[in-house]
Formats: structure tokens, sequence, C-alpha cells
């Protein structure tokens, strides 16, 4: 049976990959109308990994005999400025995840749920990987700056990359 305060921090961490799901996909859609095949390609697929990460939670919750609450979303915002905005926010959005996943171990560990901090590494593996290849991302954008041909040659590089790969060389 689930502890009250563990179920609840689970039930938060639900929303938390819910919204990101949604975040990714209000970008991936932005980038689509940008005509950016690539980097739209890319955010879709984020999004549903975002996706299977909270319908694990739901599962995990509802096996261990707590209850799953399916949380009502904030509306993600409608545009963005450029795929330099759109990969810095993600950045910064994957950071903030990974911290509500160390909050979730550290309320596993003074309440001394071990079956479920066992199940939240697969998170912390997860959340260093994400971090890793947006940070990739990012570094890659900076090199390319505002010009033309290598963003275009960037968002034809995502299109082959999918967010469970190695971040690009
Ligand atoms: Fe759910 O993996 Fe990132 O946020």
């Amino acid at each position: 049976m689930l502890n009250e305060k563990v179920e609840s921090a689970l039930n938060h961490q639900i929303k938390i990959e819910a919204q990101s799901s949604q975040f990714y996909l209000a970008m991936a859609s932005w980038a689509e109308t940008e005509g950016l095949v690539g980097t739209a390609k890319f955010l879709y697929e984020h999004s549903d990994e975002e996706r299977q990460h909270m319908l694990k939670l739901i599962k995990f919750v509802n096996e261990r005999g707590g209850k799953a609450l399916i949380p009502e979303l904030e509306a993600p915002p409608e545009d963005f400025e450029s795929i330099v905005e759109i990969f810095k926010t993600l950045l910064q959005h994957e950071i903030k995840v990974t911290n509500h996943v160390n909050e979730v171990v550290d309320i596993c560990l003074s309440e001394k749920d071990y079956t479920t901090h066992n199940f939240m590494q697969w998170y912390v593996a997860e959340q260093l990987e994400e971090e890793a290849t947006a940070r990739t991302i990012m570094d890659k954008l900076q090199m390319i700056g505002n010009e033309k041909a290598g963003l275009y040659l960037f968002d034809r590089d995502l299109e082959n990359l999918t967010p469970e790969d190695q971040p690009l060389e």
C-alpha cells in the first residue's frame, strides 16, 4: 500500500509529466507551422515520450493500491520566438522536472518506501539523458547563431534524431 505522502508526490509528478507532454506538443505544432519539419518531428516524439512517462506513473500508483489522479492542465504558450527560444525553454523545463523527480526521491527515502525509490531511479536516469540531449542541442544552436543555412541543416539533422538517441555529434 502506498503511503499518503508518496502517493501525493507521485500524483504531482503525473501532472508534471502531463504538462511536459502538453508543452512539447505546443512547441511541435508551432515548429510545424513554421516549416521546421525536423524540429516538429523531434518535439512530437518528445511529447509522446512524456505521455508515456505519465502513463508509467499512473499504472504504478494504481498497481500499488493508490489512486492516480488525472490532472487539469494549464494551456501551453501558442507562440515561440525561434528555435533557439524553444530549446532554451525546453532545457530550463527539463531542469525543473529533474528537481521535481529529486523531490519525489527524497520523499521516498524519508518515508522509507524503497520500492518507489527503486521505481523512480528510471526517471532519474531519463532526466540525465534528456538534459544532456537538450544541452548538446543548445550548444549546436549557439554555434550556428542566426545563420540560415546552418539552421536549415540543423533542422534536417533533428529529423533523423529521436529524443531517445544519443545527442547530435
Ligand atoms: Fe519525463 O522526461 Fe523529461 O520531462
